[in-house]
């Protein structure tokens, strides 16, 4: 790629921001897509040291006249698509918007690409919510899709569009079919930092408990770090295609909660059923975590475990990053943000 501009939809998310600081690590020049919004967002590229280093512009994927405009006036040699509703729970509520950002975005954004430089490669952020009720596993890219939510749905229709602009119009338009990616710059709503920041927070004496939904739900769950070298991968690559991005390994929320406990040195031991079941530390026998059917889901996916062949083989793809390793940095980042007293975003 002769130009080498590269443009972020999204980037004031978690994957945005660890995606960024790798472009510039390998020279490209970033240009940021971020919504407007009445208050400035950038805690995570600001932790990571390189807001400074990016160029934002506003771009809303709702509204195709600005999206369409962003590419042409930033040209870009590459765009990531990261920008979505990306809360599952959030579009049992939203659907519409989920819709519209989450799967219509992506043809306005496909089109700005096809009429301004069919050029120009593109990449799409999929997710293993497409495979919802799982047909087999570990699931790859042959996998049947069954989504479970409108989050999935939707994110179905921007694979398959993306697919479809590639086969369409020779476009290196590229799916990273990711599974599940944490790190302390994690939305607090998912349910990994939400564990994280809770047990900080108890450890701290700020919250009494922690209020979960489903204990049993599985995730293959790896490090944001590890997977946007994946997706540059995918756009630096000869030839487009569709991959999978994961650990192979899965895991339970409740599995989740233990090993995060025990970083700050909570024991959990677990009593009662269903939403009767709580968490206890062994030692002062405290309620650390409780059950609240709220966090439910209307319908769940309750276990994806990925197979990244794929990507081993064709993108050199491997995560570095282990499960523990991951649950620990993302409590110790926690319990040091509160040490020095900074809100936890
Ligand atoms: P985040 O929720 O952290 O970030 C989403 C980004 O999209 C934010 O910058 C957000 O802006 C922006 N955004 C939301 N709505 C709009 C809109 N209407 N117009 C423009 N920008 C918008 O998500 P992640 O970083 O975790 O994920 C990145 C992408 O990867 C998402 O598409 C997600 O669905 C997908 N994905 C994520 C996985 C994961 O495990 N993290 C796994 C598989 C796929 P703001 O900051 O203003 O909210
Ligand atoms: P997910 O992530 O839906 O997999 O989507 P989330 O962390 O929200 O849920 C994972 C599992 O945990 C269960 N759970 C809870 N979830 C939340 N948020 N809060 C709770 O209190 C709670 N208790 C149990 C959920 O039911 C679920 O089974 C993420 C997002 O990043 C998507 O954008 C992305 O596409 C997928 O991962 C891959």
């Amino acid at each position: 790629m002769a130009r080498r501009v590269a443009l972020v939809t999204g980037i004031t998310g978690q994957d945005g921001a660890y995606l960024a600081r790798l472009l510039l690590e390998r020279g490209y020049e970033v240009v940021g897509g971020v919504r407007r919004s009445s208050t400035h967002n950038d805690w995570r590229l600001r932790e990571l040291g390189i807001a400074h280093r990016v160029r934002l512009v506003q771009m809303e994927l709702s509204e195709f006249s600005n999206v369409f405009y962003v590419v042409r006036d930033t040209r870009p040699a590459a765009v990531f698509n990261l920008a979505a509703q990306s809360f599952v729970a959030a579009s049992f509520r939203q659907p519409l918007y989920t819709a519209s950002v989450d799967a219509l975005g992506v043809t306005r954004l496909l089109e700005a690409v096809r009429i301004v430089d069919p050029e120009i490669r593109f990449y799409q952020a999929s997710s293993s919510e497409m495979f919802g009720k799982v047909r087999e596993t570990p699931q790859s890219e042959t996998t049947p899709f069954h989504p479970r939510s409108p989050y999935g749905v939707s994110k179905l229709y921007a694979h398959w569009t993306s697919v479809n602009y590639r086969e369409s119009y020779a476009i290196h338009a590229s799916s990273g079919i990711l599974f599940n990616h944490e790190s302390p710059l994690r939305g607090r709503e998912f349910v990994t930092r939400k564990i994280s920041s809770h047990i900080a927070m108890f450890r701290h004496g700020l919250i009494d408990t922690l209020r979960l939904g489903n204990l049993e739900a599985r995730r293959d769950w790896g490090h944001a770090a590890d997977y946007v070298a994946g997706m540059l991968a995918m756009i630096e690559a000869a030839d487009p295609g569709d991959y999978v991005l994961a650990t192979g390994r899965s895991h339970s929320v409740r599995e989740f909660a233990e090993l995060a406990a025990r970083a700050a040195d909570l024991d959990l031991v677990w009593e009662g059923e269903g939403v009767e079941e709580r968490g206890r530390d062994r030692e002062t026998g405290r309620v650390v975590v409780e059950i609240d059917a709220d966090f439910y889901r209307p319908a769940e996916v309750d276990m994806l475990r990925g197979d990244a062949a794929k990507a081993r083989r064709d993108l050199h793809w491997e995560p570095a990053i282990a499960f523990e390793a991951l649950v620990e940095e993302m409590v110790k980042t926690d319990l040091d943000r509160l040490d020095r007293n900074q809100p936890l975003l």
